[in-house]
């Protein structure tokens, strides 16, 4: 078994040598699906697996755009149409000074097997820029955004490829990219999903993410007939997913103990209640000033530079912030001081070493393309009522996100459950995401 794995990954790495995300997810990926696969006669000896790592198709294009001093700059836009099996690409956009080729698609590859487990038609997909949105104006924000749709659109539709939000593109950048789309399409369709609630965005979309990762951590506490109830939870980033983590985990009788940027991180010992987020939320994303500026407001928390919150006591850890932000040692430092949860709002916040130690331990963990698929299935959602030209109730989609969470809890269990009873949420997630993208390109055939 070993040793097919290993082959496998030898001709992945052979082409792809230079991407070292893109083969971290991959391996992930294949140490627990092609065991599967050998076990079952219809996947085995098609290269189904092959045929998913490599992308449909891939663009790069120039983004030439004016700076607020009449500079010229120019960037780098990409987007990675992974796969379209069983419905149109689907996935976000970031706008990071870090993105490359190899994070773009091991994001692209992660939001396949995501989208797969949403219950949801929508294939995978991820773009982007190595354009740096930080200290910009909002007038360069939107020239970015204009110049970077205005070669994108060619490549995407409604029907064809639906990009969202991911780091450093939120409802304004959404709103820049929208605006030039239907410009140049002259059409007005739902080919962007986090619009604005005037324009055809859904209700509980911007809380989505967060709060589906919160509900999937109560629903692997539930097996262990536990709860968010007056648990301790440590949250990393401060951006839109770890905002309505946090505020999801408040709302269930949780403490919110730590929040994070990528410049350090603030513990309040008291707890970050709803008022507190309140200020945070209007300082990240109003100021879009740094979550040091806390403790000016409330002097009894502590702000630590340059570190991660890993080390802080906990029962719930949920990294929220970006890939490989939590490390073997880290798994240490949580295991040691009694965390028994840890459900991933990032995609791929834990490293492969952090995975094993919490495997070993056996405590709940959930990876991102099963907790964090809240996000991308409420896009689902917001697609669904853009087609039938109709808006749904917050009540009517936060259930439908709650149901969807449990669903996908569910395969992870009939996918993921060993003989001695513990979950593996990575093998049930991979297996789960895997069978139906798989089935769907058998019956299409080789194309
Ligand atoms: P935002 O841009 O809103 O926030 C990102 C947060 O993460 C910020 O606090 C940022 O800090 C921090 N961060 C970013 N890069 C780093 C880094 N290299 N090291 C440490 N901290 C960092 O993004 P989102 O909240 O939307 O995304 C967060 C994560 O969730 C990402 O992994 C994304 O792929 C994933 N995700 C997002 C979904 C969505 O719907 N938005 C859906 C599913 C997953 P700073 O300001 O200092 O950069
Ligand atoms: O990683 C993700 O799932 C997202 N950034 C959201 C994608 C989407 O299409 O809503």
């Amino acid at each position: 078994m070993k040793k097919i794995v290993t082959e496998f990954l030898d001709i992945v790495k052979e082409r792809n040598n230079n991407e070292p995300e893109f083969l971290q997810a991959v391996e992930e990926v294949a140490e627990t699906v092609i065991p599967y696969i050998i076990k079952h006669n219809i996947y085995y000896g098609k290269n189904v697996l092959l045929r998913m790592v490599e992308p449909e198709r891939a663009v790069t294009f120039r983004v030439c755009w004016v700076d607020d001093s009449g500079e010229i700059q120019v960037n780098r836009g990409y987007r990675i149409q992974m796969n379209s099996a069983i419905g149109p690409y689907k996935g976000g956009l970031r706008f990071h000074p870090t993105v490359n080729m190899s994070i773009l698609k091991f994001l692209a590859f992660e939001q396949v097997f995501k989208n797969s487990l949403t219950t949801l038609p929508m294939g995978g997909g991820k773009g982007g820029s190595d354009f740096n949105p930080k200290g910009k104006s909002d007038n360069e924000i939107m020239r970015f955004c204009h110049a970077f749709m205005s070669e994108l659109f060619r490549h995407i539709g409604p029907n064809t490829d639906i990009p969202a939000g991911d780091i450093g593109v939120g409802q304004r950048e959404i709103g820049f990219l929208f605006g030039m789309y239907r410009k140049l399409r002259n059409e007005f369709t739902g080919v962007l999903t986090g619009k604005g609630m005037t324009w055809g965005g859904s209700l509980i979309r911007p809380e989505a993410t967060g709060y589906g990762t919160v509900y999937f951590a109560e629903n692997m506490l539930k097996t262990n007939s536990n709860s968010f109830m007056g648990k301790n939870v440590v949250i990393s980033g401060s951006g839109n997913v770890a905002q309505y983590a946090a505020e999801k985990s408040i709302q269930l009788g949780a403490k919110v103990l730590t929040l994070s940027d990528s410049s350090g991180y603030i513990f309040d010992e008291n707890g970050i209640d709803e008022d507190k987020l309140k200020f945070v939320m209007q300082l990240k994303n109003e100021k879009r000033g740094r979550i040091s500026e806390y403790i000016n407001e409330y002097p009894n928390a502590k702000y630590i530079k340059g570190k991660t919150p890993w080390s802080e006591k906990c029962d719930i850890a949920l990294p929220c912030a970006t890939q490989n932000e939590l490390n073997g040692d880290d798994a240490e430092a949580l295991l040691a001081n009694g965390c028994i949860c840890v459900s991933e709002g990032a995609n791929m916040p834990s490293t492969k070493e952090a995975i094993e130690k919490f495997h070993k331990a056996k405590i709940l963990f959930a990876p991102g393309k099963a907790s964090n698929a809240g996000g991308v299935a409420t896009s689902g959602l917001e697609m669904t009522q853009n087609s039938l030209r109709y808006k749904w109730t917050r009540e009517e989609v936060d259930n439908k996100l709650r149901e969807i969470m449990e669903e996908i809890h569910e395969s992870c269990i009939k996918y993921g459950k060993d003989d001695n009873g513990y979950i593996d949420y990575v093998k049930g997630a991979n297996i789960a995401g895997f069978v139906k993208v798989a089935d769907a390109m058998l019956a299409q055939g080789v194309v």
